[in-house]
């Protein structure tokens, strides 16, 4: 329905996704091969990736008010309507966990927009994380001033409301991806601090380990690489929406060199450095790479 509130498309965009997700979680198993080709950012494939993209892209077609669906799996942005509000999903986020059977989860970023879009136009951003159990983490409103809730996702996909999520005043974890030897060296520096302060916990998906940082506080990074300076992760559908949610938990996000909010939007795919936490931790994060 065009011209319908934002924030209200938004929740009926996360009413959407935690309703299908029981049977994302329920379609894993027997999907865990790899076909053939790769996605936009030239990664291999799962079943499982196509699986979730499909089910994702019907159900967030139907959302009112929802006008494009974007995903990482595609090229391009689809018209699934009429509406102005733009909704980028990461349909499995960490599925290579799925052969090791390690959490993995959906990413979903709510712009009021056409896509790409900044991290400033977001009106909402969640994620779905397939643990031990179903559970949706989502805040709807302005960035930086939306309450984070948590939620069990039944298995009929409804949403019971767990609670208020505020990082920690104490960090606990941390946890950096790519190798070690192709971390710059200011970046090793930091680490070298950091890992004598906290404990490691990196899991390989991203919306994981930043569920640990939610949980315990701490920080999170997958940091620009010698080989990558961009990094790893996709600002519309991974950087933008863990930037939104953890600023919104009350902490902070920096490409190493202010919010990732503020990161010019300038291709669908386009890659940025994420670091999320703690402000604290972020600050000198951003002093040691200045
Ligand atoms: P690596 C998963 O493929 C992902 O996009 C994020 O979920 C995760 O943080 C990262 O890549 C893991 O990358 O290099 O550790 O396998």
């Amino acid at each position: 329905m065009a011209g319908r509130d934002p924030e209200a498309v938004a929740e009926s965009a996360l009413d959407a996704v935690a309703a299908v997700a029981p049977e994302v979680r329920d379609g894993l198993p027997g999907r865990r091969r790899y076909l053939d080709g790769e996605n936009p950012s030239g990664e291999r494939v799962l079943a499982a990736d196509v699986f979730a993209d499909e089910l994702l892209e019907s159900a967030l077609g139907d959302a009112d008010g929802v006008g494009t669906y974007a995903s990482e799996e595609r090229a391009a942005p689809v018209d699934v309507g009429d509406g102005a509000v733009s909704v980028a999903v990461d349909p499995l986020d960490g599925s290579s966990n799925l052969r090791s059977n390690n959490p993995m989860g959906t990413v979903v970023a709510v712009y009021d927009g056409p896509l790409p879009a900044s991290g400033r136009d977001l009106v909402a951003a969640g994620f779905v994380l397939y643990g031990p159990v179903t559970t949706m983490v989502a805040g709807v409103g302005p960035p930086g001033e939306a309450a984070v809730d948590e939620f069990l996702v039944g298995d009929g996909g409804d949403r019971e409301e767990l609670g208020a999520l505020h990082l920690p005043d104490e960090p606990t974890v941390y946890g950096f991806g790519g190798r070690v030897p192709d971390w710059p060296a200011d970046f090793a520096a930091y680490v070298d601090e950091v890992e004598d302060e906290l404990k490691l916990r990196y899991g390989g998906a991203m919306i994981a380990d930043v569920s640990q940082v939610l949980a315990y506080g701490g920080v999170f990074g997958y940091p620009a690489l010698e080989s990558a300076p961009d990094g790893k992760l996709r600002l519309q559908f991974e950087g933008n929406p863990v930037a939104y949610l953890v600023e919104c938990a009350g902490g902070r996000s920096s490409t190493g060199d202010g919010s990732i909010l503020d990161v010019e939007a300038t291709g669908l795919h386009q890659r940025v450095p994420v670091h999320v936490g703690n402000a604290a931790l972020v600050e000198r994060l951003e002093a040691a790479l200045a």
